[in-house]
């Protein structure tokens, strides 16, 4: 193991280091991977029809603990995932959700061009999904923490640090065939008093988990091909 010279990096910081442990391979054998990786998640799509099968807890417990991996700002990991198992407070969650967006779709409160940008998705106001899935996971952004004394705690980069979890989160459900999807019921404060949440936390994203039923369908909808959402500004590496 070679030597952290401090003059080279001189914000090589005041905690203890260890080797860095991730794995190392091959290219070819990288390759292989990244083929059978990109796979495995381009045929990971939101679902909205579940199944009532059983999830075992402990495969929610990986889950969240592979999202927990997630790099975040100043490593301050500012996120709570809240988890419901009990169909009261699962039918608590799909009356609340279903009361803002009936007034999101029904009432009039979204604009007819966000109504035209989703309308393909072909979304409405019922979310029977919240009364099916075995289990629901609330993620929380902690806005700032609250430290041993008591005293806010500033937290940095919360937004792009809970929104990475949350993508390791989807993956991690989808890896193991479990279905979910990111369901914003806007605007989403009921949560933190149904939950019974702190004042620091706010709701970042509503995750619906569970096997898809045997039915499910999902819009036609394709992706953005590479060359699309790549820009080459040349160089060999
Ligand atoms: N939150 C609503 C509306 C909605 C908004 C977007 I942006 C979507 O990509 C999908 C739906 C709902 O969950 O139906």
């Amino acid at each position: 193991m070679s030597e952290i010279d401090p003059d080279e990096y001189p914000y090589t910081g005041v905690g203890e280091y260890v080797p860095y442990a991730g794995p190392r391979f091959t290219d070819e054998a990288a390759s292989e991977r990244a083929g059978l990786f990109f796979s495995l998640m381009n045929s990971r799509r939101s679902v909205r029809q579940y199944s009532d099968r059983a999830v075992p807890r402990e495969l929610i417990d990986a889950a969240i603990a592979t999202a927990g991996t997630a790099p975040s700002g100043a490593h301050q990991q500012p996120w709570t995932f809240v988890l419901i198992g009990d169909q009261d407070t699962k039918l608590k969650i799909h009356k609340a959700a279903e009361d803002e967006e009936r007034k999101n779709y029904i009432d009039g409160r979204m604009p007819d061009d966000w109504k035209d940008a989703i309308a393909r998705l072909g979304t409405g106001w019922r979310k029977d999904y919240l009364k099916t899935v075995p289990w629901i996971v609330v993620l929380f952004e902690q806005r700032f923490g609250i430290d041993d004394a008591g005293e806010k705690q500033k937290h940095y980069y919360v937004k792009e640090s809970v929104g990475i979890a949350a993508g390791m989160f989807i993956a991690a459900l989808h890896n193991m065939g479990l279905a979910t999807l990111t369901h914003t019921p806007s605007p989403m404060a009921f949560l933190t008093k149904l939950l019974g949440r702190p004042s620091n936390e706010r709701p970042f994203v509503v995750f619906p988990i569970g096997y898809p039923s045997d039915e499910a369908v999902v819009p036609v909808l394709g992706r953005k091909n590479l060359s699309e959402i790549l820009v080459d500004v040349g160089g060999d590496s």
